[in-house]
């Protein structure tokens, strides 16, 4: 989809807007990507390298090209494609044994049925759920808390973008809990609150069958440790920017957010 102002990964850009797109980048992840130029062209155009990494490091690099031979489209395409991937990092940052892929998706390393649902055993992928429930230490600080606070917590609420869904136990199990009737009911009016604002239209229902079957999530640990009220976000939007949201979009979410997040509260403190 084109959006107008917004860089487009799925066309073949010409040069003045791959120059301005490299400008955009810099001023977007100042810490994370400069711009060096290394030479001239025959028809005096400025040759640049993008440099990729924590600015001072000097630490070991790949130098990449692409587009030496002028027709072959793609490959500035894929040049493009990879620098854009830095913004989409998932998991933590810890090592894995016996893989040069980092990290573990920490939504997937809850002692939670945690092996319960397969291919979540990759650590090359996206929803790789570590070596054991609980082996990374952001885990493992949450739980920690969380069980030694078990006696005044009455609500556990956790926040992911995007789909607009309101979502509650399962994910491992099409199972439902027992309480389900109440917190569909909680999720169809937090809904409801949510959109009075700006109809904004979000879906609710248990993790598993709305959203897809995961295990390992902080949400079905925290019920299944006893908080049984539990409820994930999936903030805006449905897809158009997706994990991109601009910031004109940041004030509107909340706004709309808090309402649902109020009446929840308010209806957990009274029953
Ligand atoms: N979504 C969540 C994920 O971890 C989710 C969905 C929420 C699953 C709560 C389980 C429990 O896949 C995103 N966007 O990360
Ligand atoms: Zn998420």
């Amino acid at each position: 989809e084109d959006i107008p102002g917004r860089h487009s990964y799925a066309k073949y850009n010409n040069w003045e807007k791959i120059v301005a797109w490299t400008e955009k980048m810099m001023d977007k992840h100042p810490e994370m990507v400069s711009r060096i130029k290394i030479g001239s062209t025959v028809e005096d155009n400025p040759l640049y390298v993008l440099k990729i990494g924590k600015k001072k490091g000097r630490r070991k690099a790949i130098f990449m090209d692409c587009g030496i031979h002028a027709r072959e489209w793609v490959s500035p395409a894929f040049c493009q494609w990879f620098v854009y991937q830095n913004r989409m990092w998932r998991k933590n940052r810890s090592k894995n044994q016996n893989s040069k892929c980092i990290g573990t998706d920490l939504n997937r390393n809850f002692n939670a049925s945690w092996d319960s649902i397969p291919n979540t055993n990759d650590p090359c992928a996206d929803n790789y759920r570590g070596s054991a429930p609980e082996s990374e230490k952001e885990t493992k600080a949450v739980t920690d808390f969380i069980r030694s606070h078990l006696n005044e917590i009455k609500a556990y609420i956790t926040f992911h973008s995007y789909s607009q869904m309101l979502l509650f136990p399962y994910g491992y199990t099409s199972k439902l809990p027992p309480n389900h009737e109440d917190l569909a009911k909680v999720a169809k009016i937090g809904a409801d609150v949510l959109s009075t604002r700006y109809e904004t239209r979000y879906i609710y229902g248990p993790i598993e069958s709305t959203i897809y079957p995961t295990s390992g999530s902080s949400l079905d640990w925290a019920y299944d440790l006893g908080i049984k009220h539990t409820f994930a976000f999936e903030l805006r939007d449905k897809g158009k920017f997706g994990f991109l949201l601009p910031e004109s979009r940041i004030k509107p979410t909340c706004r709309e957010t808090m309402l649902a997040v109020k009446f929840i509260s308010k209806y957990i403190l009274k029953h």
